[in-house]
């Protein structure tokens, strides 16, 4: 997969993507990204990206001119699904990271200020995602969210663990407790019967903390599993 990612703050990205898996996933060549620095692109004089709103109103609105300047060049070396994070997009699920992990090449327009001037969403993304119903400052952090969930989905990026059987299930359940060394700490104990090695028992114990969880937690996720959502 490839990710181009077209932003006024490049260098918000590094602390996230040089890291951990994703920056192993770019090492073994499971992703290529690129960060892309919005005002390189702007054909103003002074760097401008935004302006003012037509019809008045507080807040600065980006300009369509350097995002469509951007994409056309990043499009010439290769064609791609072009996806506008904002939040007035389809709000980022599981079901929707895994649509989007099967695409060649992703290019992610991160908007900030008060908006991006509408022609974007209209006329150059192919769709508007969001991560959720809270108000951020910027596309840089749902950016890193979306890179996130699709890299852990691409193959080889983690282990045989990443079978899409046990991920339709983990999408709907929330996971049973987990514990490790040591068995009492400070006086609070591990469940006995994870010490048991009986694996059977463990098993159902497990499934049915997670039912129980859910129940309690979650129930908008057990109305999707009646419902054989995904
Ligand atoms: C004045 C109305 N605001 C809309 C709720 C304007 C506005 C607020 C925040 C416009 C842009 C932003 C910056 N946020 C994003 O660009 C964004 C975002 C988010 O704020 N929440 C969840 N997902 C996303 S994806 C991009």
């Amino acid at each position: 997969m490839r990710l181009d990612i077209i932003t006024i703050f490049p260098k918000m990205f590094s602390a996230v993507l040089d890291e951990s898996i994703i920056k192993r996933a770019q090492l073994k060549g499971k992703v290529k990204i690129y960060i892309h620095d919005l005002r390189s692109y702007t054909s103003d004089k002074h760097r401008k990206v935004d302006d003012r709103p037509f019809g008045g109103g507080s807040g600065m609105v980006m300009n369509a001119q350097p995002i469509f300047d951007a994409v056309k060049k990043i499009k010439r070396e290769a064609r791609a699904r072009v996806i506008l994070l904002c939040p007035q997009g389809e709000k980022l699920t599981q079901k929707v990271a895994k649509r989007l992990s099967l695409c060649k090449h992703l290019i992610l327009i991160c908007g900030h200020y008060e908006g991006v001037d509408e022609r974007v969403g209209e006329h150059l993304a192919d769709e508007e995602i969001s991560i959720g119903d809270y108000v951020l400052t910027g596309g840089e952090l749902p950016a890193m969210v979306l890179t996130d969930t699709l890299v852990r989905l691409l193959p080889g990026v983690l282990g045989d663990k990443n079978s899409l059987n046990f991920e339709s299930f983990e999408g709907n359940l929330l996971e049973y407790p987990q514990y490790t060394r040591p068995a009492d700490f400070r006086g609070l104990k591990v469940p006995d019967l994870l010490l048991s090695g009986d694996h059977t028992k463990i098993s159902s114990w497990r499934q049915k903390e997670a039912l129980k969880r859910t129940k309690e937690r979650r129930p908008d996720l057990l109305r999707k599993i009646k419902k054989g959502d995904k």
